[in-house]
């Protein structure tokens, strides 16, 4: 289903996929997945609400309750790194139950903390082209909101998932550095590591878990998005093994409904140098490098 980018450059030994070089060239890596369609999935709960299809502008119905009842969740839920974000969103950003922020004020903030930016995006982008864009520290965010039926779970991203899940995650610094390397290593990767990595990412940024002070928190988005996960994930019903990225990486997952699985990071800079160790291991003609003073990537030839 994940759909990959056209553009192929042949070489004699093998196909290697194109990818930006350069941060202008994401205009390119727009390719959207049709899954979650409103109006084709007769599965959202959107289907059958011909003024949510239409994008009748709700001002919502779903964003005040989604907002207060995760807010309330957060101190005993979220990981530290989350809740220090989310108290600085609400400071100087315009997050609070009435209002959805603008991209362009999340993103002069993400700027400062870890040179993150966001943009918009109109629905669900290709695995490929969403992780290229973390390579350059860009995060593709969809803008439409979830249906007014289903606030304590959305079976896509919309925004309150990328910006009460991912947003407050990508200010800190080192988890800022994980998201761009999962990204990094996808550059060039065939459509096998690439679905690889697309569920390293779903079982970490999406839905991990980490441990602080001996306690269970969630850092994942789609856990600090949906009330309903975020309760579930925490509580002893799931399955919690400790995050190894060679299992994380080929473990099924479910994207219709809450994970049965989720995997425990020890912190954050644990979980980047097993990724670190699992990327090197991913067979490339060639090696990456970010040049953050001209927001491009750098090839290096492989010993
Ligand atoms: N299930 C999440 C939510 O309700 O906010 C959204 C998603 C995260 C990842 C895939 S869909
Ligand atoms: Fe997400």
């Amino acid at each position: 289903i994940k759909r990959v980018s056209e553009d192929v450059r042949s070489t004699k030994e093998d196909k290697l996929h194109w990818f930006p070089r350069k941060i202008s060239e994401l205009d390119k890596c727009h390719h959207l997945v049709t899954k979650f369609d409103p109006d084709l999935d007769l599965d959202h709960p959107g289907y059958s609400d011909q003024a949510y299809r239409q994008h009748v502008p709700n001002i919502c119905a779903a964003q005040k309750e989604v907002y207060t009842t995760l807010k309330s969740l957060y101190p005993t839920h979220a990981c530290k790194e989350h809740l220090e974000a989310f108290y600085l969103l609400e400071k100087f950003c315009g997050y609070n139950e009435n209002n959805i922020p603008q991209l362009e004020d999340v993103s002069r903030f993400l700027k400062e903390r870890t040179g993150f930016q966001v943009r918009p995006v109109a629905g669900l982008l290709s695995a490929r082209d969403f992780l290229a864009s973390l390579a350059f520290r860009v995060f593709q965010c969809t803008q439409y909101i979830r249906h007014a039926s289903s606030p304590m779970h959305s079976p896509e991203p919309d925004c309150c998932h990328e910006l009460l899940g991912h947003v407050p995650m990508l200010a800190d610094k080192t988890f800022a550095q994980f998201s761009q390397d999962i990204g990094l290593a996808s550059l060039g990767a065939t459509d096998e590591e690439i679905e690889k990595l697309s569920t390293l990412y779903w079982f970490t940024v999406e839905f991990g878990l980490c441990k602080q002070n001996g306690i269970i928190k969630a850092y994942g988005a789609g856990l600090l998005s949906s009330y309903g996960e975020l309760i579930h994930s925490l509580s002893d019903e799931p399955e919690v093994r400790d995050f190894d990225p060679d299992a994380a990486a080929v473990q099924p997952y479910q994207d219709q409904s809450y994970q049965p699985v989720y995997f425990v990071s020890e912190s954050f800079s644990d979980a980047k140098t097993k990724l670190r160790s699992y990327a090197a291991r991913i067979r490339r003609p060639f090696s990456v490098k970010y040049d953050p003073y001209t927001h491009s990537i750098e090839l290096l030839d492989n010993p």
